[in-house]
This record gives C-alpha cells, structure tokens and sequence, in this order.
C-alpha cells in the first residue's frame, strides 16, 4: 500500500491528522513577509496548503524558496491537517474545502524546465469566477490551449470531462452485456465506403487503394449474417468531412450496436431507449462529483431524462416546426422529405422540451431519402424508412434503424445508389446466403459528453481531436 494520502481523501481528514501527499503547485499567493499560501492541485481536487515561518522548525530562506517555486511543479508535503481561521478558506479552489494543510516539509520531485505557455491556474475557473479573483492573470484563448493539450487536460474540468467520457463508454457496455450482447471489434481498413453522406479517407494499402472505415455498419451487419444475434462495438470511425462545426470531427469514437428481432424493428428502438436511460441515469448517479466539477467552468442545467421518452415521427416533428412559424430561411426547408439541419434540429429540441420538458427524444420514421442504402423501407409508405434519430438537448446522437436483410432488395437499393453490389460482394453475400431481419444504431461518443455537459464544442470532448485544420503547419 502506498504511504502516501491522495489530496481527495486530504481534503476529508479531521483536524489534527498527520498527511504526506504528492501534487503540483497549482498557485502560490504571500501573506506579509512571513506566511506564504501554496494551493495544490491533483486531478478534480485543489486545497490549501500554509506555510509559516516558525523559530527553529522553518526558516525564513525556506518560505522565501517556497514562494519562488514555479507553478505546476509536483511536490512531496508533509503536514498536518487544521481549520484554517474564517475568512481565510481557499479561494483558489475549483470546489472549497473546509480544510487546509499547515506544512511541516516540503520536496520537490520534478518541475518545469521551460516557460508554461499558459498558466493551468489561470484557465481553471469561469469567466465570471475570472473577472473577480485575479484579474491580472493573462486570458487564455481556446487555440492556444488546444495546441497545448496536455497541459490543457490537466484542468479539473478535464480531469472530470475524461472521466465521464469513460463512464459512457462503461455505462453502454454494462447495459448491453447484461442483454446478451457480444462485444466485437471489426477492421479499420475497408474495402469501399459505408455511409452514403460522408467522405472517406483513402490509404495506400501496399498500393492498392483501401479506405479508413466511416463506421462499423458492414461488419456489424455480416456478424448478424454470421449468427452472432446480438452484437456491440466501441471503435474509432473516420469521416473526411470538411465540416469545421462545433460537433463534426475527422475521427471519433463510434458506439455501435446491432442486433437481430423477432417481428418488429421498435424491439431494437427500446433496447436503445433502456440503454439510454441506463447511462443517463448512470452518469448522474455514479459521477456527481465529476459533474459538479465541469459546471464550475462549464455551466449546465442537469440533463432531464423523464420514465417515458418522448417518440415522435419525423413528419410529427416536422408539423411542429411549421406551426411554430419555422421557415426555409431560418436555416433549412421544413418539408417532410428532406433531413433536418442543424439549426432545425435545435429548433425542434426546443420545442420538444417546451411540449414534453425532456432534453432526450426520439424521431422515428425518417424520409427514406434521407438515409443510407442499407435501409429498411417502411412497407406502409415505402417513401419512408423504418429508421429513427436521437437527440440530447437539441442535437443528433445517435442514428438507426432496420436494415434491409434480403438480397435482391438490397442490390435495388444500392444500384439505385449509384452503388455496383459487386463492389461490394462479401457484405452482399452474407444477405444471399440467408440474414435473419435486424436492426441497430450508431451513437457517436463525443457528441453524447459534449450534449450532456453542455461544453459547446466537440473538442473539449475528445483528448486529443482531430478535425479539417489538424496536421496544418
Ligand atoms: P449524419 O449521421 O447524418 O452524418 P451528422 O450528425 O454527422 O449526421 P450530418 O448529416 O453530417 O450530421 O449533418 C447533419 C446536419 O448538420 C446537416 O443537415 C447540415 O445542415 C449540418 N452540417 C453538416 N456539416 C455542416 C457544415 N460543415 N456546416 C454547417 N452545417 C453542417
Ligand atoms: P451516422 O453517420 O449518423 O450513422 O453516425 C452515427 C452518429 O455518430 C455521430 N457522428 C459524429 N460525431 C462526431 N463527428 C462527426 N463527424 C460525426 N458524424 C457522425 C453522431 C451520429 O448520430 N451506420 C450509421 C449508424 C447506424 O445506423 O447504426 C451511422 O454511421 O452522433
């Protein structure tokens, strides 16, 4: 067992107690000549430490190197834990503690050994926190913090923001293990393109062409094919879309399922529906303190997830644009047949909420054009699909729905694509030599923790994101 206190459990000693810890100088702020305040940082947690100079126990030359150290330098201290007098509790912190730390030793592990090119203390707190605590720190803008990642992602705001990242990531392979599911993991490298919107990025596979996989739809499917029932994926997907957004990226993290139903594909919608409510609810139970974290510099109102999700058809939700006065220059048609923009997505989530109070809903029944090949034609009204979207606060999540699982109707479907089915033969044969009817969806990580915590841009999201300007010198 390590000897050494975390700062979290520091910060919930008594009074009294005896701590050695490890973290970084996080800011260092003098009180006269005598005392200096150290705040240190480790992950979510910051907390105050004091140092006094003190006749015989700490000398003046050991307060005065203290407060000369450089921020982000990781220390050993030894000290005890005590009440610090009223008025005085940290201020610095990103959530205050009751407690600081009197400091009896104090060792440097390793520091700096070049100029920061921001300070982690500077960019830690709002805006608002900004304008009144320190005002003479320089503002950091988001590029230069981007290009400085790793020392961007020591924020507690980070720390927290990855930590709910993983949480979605455990959340949705909890739930759909404990449904049977089978967790796989398809090739990267294709052979033609999957998703009929996006682009994809061509590599030279020892001189032949092959393509980076825009999602893992085909080889979901073929396990299906394969008899495999029920299958999941968490991967990474490209997209060679040159959409500088605040929710596109070049590459993210796909949440993909696929599973194989009796006589209806909304046996499929309900699986993703529970799976929903299971990291939502998930999120909120098991990561309070990651999420109180991220408000402190990102400010959110929590997610409202009610028992019965809100399942509209797109024609339903497209009637409900028109009535509120939505019109074709307010971004996009409000027609029944074309797929909904950005700006209507957000509209109609506004709505929505206002209608139901829920940030999460369904649309079901999507324009058949609207969706890729692969599709299920709805066999009432074959110009729509049996086809569905998602949305968190306004915006796109996830997209699904059933696919076509016999042959000859899959081969219409892509000729009438523009698609050769020959070009694409292992995935056509895996439907001509017999697939049971199914269904599934793609959920795109990123996306589900920049909506949930309201970040405002997908990068925030991803630890190190790649979109259109990455790599440009
Ligand atoms: P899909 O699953 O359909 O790819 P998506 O969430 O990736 O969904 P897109 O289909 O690429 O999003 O785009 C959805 C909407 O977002 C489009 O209707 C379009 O209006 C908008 N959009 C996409 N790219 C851009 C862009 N570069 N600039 C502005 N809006 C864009
Ligand atoms: P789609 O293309 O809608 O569907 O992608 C699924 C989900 O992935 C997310 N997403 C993105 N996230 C970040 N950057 C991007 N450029 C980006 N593009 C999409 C969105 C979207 O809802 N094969 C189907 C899924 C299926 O039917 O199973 C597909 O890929 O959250």
């Amino acid at each position: 067992e390590s000897r050494l206190h975390s700062l979290i459990g520091v910060a919930s000693m008594n009074e009294g107690q005896h701590v050695t810890f490890q973290a970084r100088v996080h800011h260092i702020r003098p009180l006269g000549s005598k005392i200096i305040f150290m705040v240190f940082r480790s992950q979510l947690t910051t907390l105050q430490g004091v140092l006094t100079e003190e006749e015989g126990v700490i000398s003046h030359n050991m307060v005065r190197w203290a407060e000369g150290l450089n921020r982000e330098t990781i220390v050993l201290v030894k000290g005890v834990v005590q009440r610090p007098p009223d008025g005085q509790e940290e201020v610095h912190s990103t959530r205050v503690h009751n407690h600081e730390v009197k400091i009896q030793k104090l060792y440097v592990i390793v520091g700096p050994t070049s100029t920061l090119p921001f300070q982690v203390e500077g960019v830690s707190r709002t805006e608002e926190a900004d304008s009144k605590e320190d005002a003479h720190l320089p503002r950091v803008n988001q590029a230069t913090r981007f290009t400085n990642r790793v020392l961007d992602l020591r924020l507690p705001a980070n720390q927290a923001i990855f930590r709910i990242h993983a949480g979605v990531c455990l959340l949705f392979r909890e739930f759909l293990q404990s449904q049977g599911f089978l967790e796989i993991q398809s090739s990267k490298f294709q052979e033609s393109s999957t998703e009929s919107g996006a682009e994809v990025f061509k590599v030279d596979y020892f001189r032949r062409p092959a393509f980076l996989a825009q999602s893992p739809q085909l080889a979901k499917q073929m396990c299906i094919a394969a008899d495999m029932e029920r299958v999941f994926e968490i991967g990474p997907v490209f997209r060679a879309e040159n959409s500088n957004t605040h929710r596109h990226l070049t590459e993210f993290i796909g949440l993909d399922l696929e599973m194989q139903f009796e006589s209806h594909y909304h046996e499929v919608l309900d699986i993703i529906d529970r799976m929903f409510i299971h990291m939502f609810r998930g999120l909120q139970e098991r990561f309070r303190e990651e999420i109180e974290v991220v408000k402190v510099q990102f400010p959110h109102d929590d997610l409202v997830i009610l028992d019965e999700t809100p399942r509209l058809k797109f024609a339903e939700g497209i009637g409900m644009l028109k009535e509120s006065g939505w019109k074709e220059e307010d971004g996009s048609p409000a027609d029944e047949w074309d797929d909904l923009s950005t700006a209507a997505e957000r509209r109609l989530g506004q709505l929505v909420k206002e209608k139901y109070g829920a940030d999460y809903y369904i649309l079901d029944k999507f324009p058949l054009e609207a969706r890729p090949f692969y599709t299920m034609l709805d066999p009432e009204d074959d110009r729509l699909s049996n086809s569905f979207d998602i949305f968190l606060r306004g915006e796109e999540i996830l997209s699904g729905g059933q696919r076509i699982h016999v042959a000859p109707m899959l081969e219409e479907r892509m000729r009438a694509a523009g698609i050769d089915p020959e070009s694409m033969k292992d995935y056509v044969n895996g439907f001509r030599w017999g697939c049971p009817p199914h269904g599934g969806g793609g959920v795109g990580l990123e996306r589900v923790v920049m909506l949930f915590l309201k970040l405002g841009d997908i990068r925030h999201a991803s630890l190190f994101p790649r979109d259109p300007k990455s790599f440009a010198k």
